[in-house]
């Protein structure tokens, strides 16, 4: 599949002047976006990935196959970094997130072993309210069995109140889910 890092931006202003629709890839520090970007790609080393959260915090664009978006986001959520930081973070997505017309829809990753966050649950409030359409990938499948997986996906489902169709499982180790997550962006950018 053609990829191309297209540019990093902090700030609006540094946004590429393009109209392609863009799939916004949010979700807490080190839950993998960086690592789904990259396995989606099927390339190892387009994206950059890190084993310490706040590998990303610039805005990163990506584009495929001359029509589509990917847009990889700093992490939210991350304890152990400054006030400063992670208000610069902040900063950062909700820019992105309040200015960018091109946005269709986010990709909101989730671990399948933990509970929803605050800022997970804020992040769903906000698409909700903006209308921005979203599905929910669950990463990080490889560390449980099937059937842990479907215990989780029922808890989290119920804890967000949402059916289990918005859901999808993943994983950038095994690739699990990669063509069910293709089609799922085939069909936000479609109409
Ligand atoms: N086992 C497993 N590890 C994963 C998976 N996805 C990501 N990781 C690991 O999780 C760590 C963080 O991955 P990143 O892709 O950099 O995470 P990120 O969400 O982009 O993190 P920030 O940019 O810091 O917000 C790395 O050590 C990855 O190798 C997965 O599906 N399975
Ligand atoms: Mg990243």
């Amino acid at each position: 599949m053609k990829a191309e890092f297209i540019t990093s931006a902090k700030e609006p202003k540094g946004y590429p002047p393009t109209e392609f629709p863009e799939i916004a890839f949010a979700g807490r520090s080190n839950v993998g976006k960086s690592s789904m970007i990259n396995t989606l790609l099927g390339t190892k080393k387009l994206v950059k990935v890190g084993k310490t959260p706040g590998k990303t915090r610039l805005v990163n664009f990506f584009l495929v196959a001359d029509k589509t978006m990917l847009v990889d986001l700093p992490g939210y959520g991350f304890a152990k970094v400054s006030k400063a930081e992670k208000a610069q973070w902040g900063e950062t997505i909700e820019n992105y997130f309040t200015e960018r017309k091109q946005l269709t829809a986010c990709i909101l990753i989730m671990d399948i072993r933990r509970d929803p966050s605050d800022d997970d649950l804020g992040m769903i409030y906000w698409l909700d309210h903006y209308n921005v359409r979203k599905v929910i990938a669950l990463t990080k499948c490889d560390k449980l069995s099937n059937n842990q997986q479907a215990s989780r996906l029922a808890k989290i489902s119920k804890q967000l109140n949402l059916s289990k169709d918005n859901f999808l499982r993943f994983s950038s180790l095994t690739r699990n889910g990669k063509e069910e997550m293709w089609a799922k962006i085939d069909e936000l950018t479609s109409d």
